[in-house]
C-alpha cells in the first residue's frame, strides 16, 4: 500500500466512524437510505475515484478504489455498493459514451450528486443475461422502450440508469445500451424488494411503458450493449471482491475482539486452540482474497485487464465473506445471532455478494471459458 492509499483510507475511515456506523443497525433494521451520504462522499472525492479528472473524477485507479471501498464495507456493505454500481456507471459512460454524453452525465455522477444504476437482469433472464425480453424500436428521434428489469440497486434514488435492451433478436448482438433517466415519460418504478441483507439500500423493478428515449442516449452503436455489460462487470467483479474482503475484515476484526473479552472456563475463549485455528483459517482467507482482488486490480490498472482474475477475485473474496462471516457469528454463540452484535448482519450481508454481479458459478463458467482459451491457443 503506498502513501496515497494510506491516506484515502484514513479519510474513508473517519467518514464512515462518523456517519455510517453509528446509523448502521437502525438503517439495516428500518430499510433507511440515506442519499445525503453519497452526496459527502462524493464532496470528499470518493465518487469518482476511476473517473478522469476532465469529467470531475480523480482519476485513480481500480487499486486505489479497492482500498477505499475495502474500509468503506467495513461499516456498510449498502452504501459501498451504492459507491461501487454508480462508479460503473461512469466506467461505461467513459469508455463507450461520446463527448456529449460524458459531459452530460459524468460530473453529476462522480460529484455524488447523482447516482448511478445498472439496468441488465430481468425475472426471466439472470445469469443468461442475452435472454432479456425489454424491447428498443426505432422510431423518429429515437427508440421505444417496452418492458422491466429486475433488482436494481438504488433505483428510485439514482437519476442516471444504464439500460440494456434488444434492438434486433440477434441474440447478444441484438442488444444496445441506453442512457435512461429519472423522469422520463414511460420509465417509473415497480415493487421494492424486501431483502435478507444489504437492506439500508433499496432494490427495486423498473419498467418502460412506450418510453421514448432520444437517440443522443444510445451508447456506442446498436448491438453494442452485451459486450458493453460484459465489459462493465469484468470491473464491477473486482470491486464486489474488494467490499467482501473489507466485510470478511470487520467480522473477523469483531470475532478476535470478542473471543480476547468473552471468559468460558476461566479463560478468554480466543486462548481455546480450535478457536485460534478457525480465527488463523479466517485471516488466510481473508488476505489472499485481498491480494487477488488487488491483483485484479492491478492488471487493469497497467492496461491488462483479466477477465478470469476479476472473475476468480469475485468469487473467491465473497465465498471466504459468506464463510468468514458465518465462522465470526459461531464464534460470538448465542450473542452473535441476536441484533446485541453487528455480526448476524454482516453474515446476512454477505450473501448477496455470492449472487450479485454473476452468481459464483457464473464466475467458475467465465474462469472455465476462459482457461479453455488459453490451453487452446
Ligand atoms: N468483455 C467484453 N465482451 C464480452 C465479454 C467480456 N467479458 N464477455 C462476452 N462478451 C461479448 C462478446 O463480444 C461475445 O461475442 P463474440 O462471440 O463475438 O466473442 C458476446 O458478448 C456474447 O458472449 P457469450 O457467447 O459468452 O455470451 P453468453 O450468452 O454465453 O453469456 C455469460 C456469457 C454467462 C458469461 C454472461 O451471460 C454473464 O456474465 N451472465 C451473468 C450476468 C450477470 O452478471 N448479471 C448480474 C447483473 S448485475 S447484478
Amino acid at each position: 500500500m503506498n502513501d496515497l492509499q494510506q491516506e484515502l483510507i484514513n479519510t474513508i475511515r473517519k467518514f464512515r466512524l462518523d456517519n455510517i456506523e453509528p446509523h448502521a443497525e437502525h438503517d439495516d433494521a428500518k430499510e433507511n437510505f440515506r442519499p445525503e451520504l453519497i452526496a459527502q462522499l462524493g464532496e470528499l472525492g470518493f465518487c469518482g475515484i476511476t473517473t478522469e479528472e476532465t469529467y470531475g473524477g480523480a482519476g485513480l485507479g481500480y487499486e486505489d478504489y479497492c482500498w477505499v471501498l475495502e474500509e468503506l464495507a467495513k461499516s456498510s456493505v449498502a452504501y459501498a455498493v451504492t459507491a461501487s454500481v454508480s462508479s460503473m456507471v461512469q466506467s461505461i459512460l467513459q469508455a463507450y459514451g461520446n463527448e456529449d454524453q460524458k459531459k452530460k452525465y459524468i460530473p453529476n455522477l462522480a460529484s455524488g450528486q447523482a447516482i448511478g444504476s445498472f439496468c441488465l437482469s430481468e425475472s426471466h433472464s439472470g445469469s443468461d443475461a442475452a435472454g432479456m425480453k425489454t424491447t428498443a424500436k426505432k422510431t423518429d428521434g429515437g427508440y421505444i422502450l417496452n418492458g422491466s428489469k429486475m433488482w436494481i440497486s438504488t433505483a428510485g434514488f439514482s437519476k442516471t440508469y444504464i439500460v440494456m435492451a434488444k434492438t434486433s433478436d440477434n441474440g447478444p448482438k441484438g442488444i444496445s445500451a441506453f442512457i435512461v433517466e429519472d423522469g422520463m415519460e414511460g420509465f417509473t418504478y415497480g415493487k421494492q424488494e424486501q431483502k435478507m441483507g444489504w437492506r439500508a439500500s433499496h432494490t427495486r423493478e423498473v419498467l418502460f411503458e412506450n418510453c421514448f428515449v432520444p437517440k443522443e442516449n444510445l451508447l456506442a452503436q446498436e448491438g453494442m450493449g452485451f459486450t458493453i455489460a460484459m465489459s462493465a462487470l469484468d470491473r464491477g467483479r473486482i470491486t464486489i471482491g474488494a467490499i467482501a474482503v473489507g466485510l470478511a475484515q470487520r467480522a473477523l476484526d469483531e470475532a478476535v475482539k470478542y473471543s480476547m473479552e468473552r471468559q468460558q472456563f476461566n479463560q478468554a475463549i480466543f486462548e481455546f486452540q480450535g478457536l485460534q485455528w478457525m480465527m488463523a483459517d479466517m485471516a488466510t482467507e481473508i488476505e489472499a482474497s485481498r491480494l487477488l482482488t488487488l491483483k485484479a486490480a492491478s492488471d487493469f490498472d497497467a492496461g491488462k485487464p483479466n477477465v478470469k482474475l476479476a472473475s476468480m477475485a469475485k468469487m473467491k473474496a465473497t465465498d471466504t465473506a459468506m464463510k468468514v462471516t458465518t465462522d465470526a457469528v459461531q464464534i460470538h454463540g448465542g450473542v452473535g445471532y441476536t441484533k446485541e452484535y453487528p455480526v448476524e448482519r454482516f453474515m446476512r450481508d454477505a450473501k448477496v455478494l455470492q449472487i450479485v454481479e454473476g452468481t459464483n458459478q457464473i464466475q467458475k463458467i467465465v474462469i472455465g471459458r476462459q482457461l479453455k482459451k488459453e490451453y487452446s491457443r
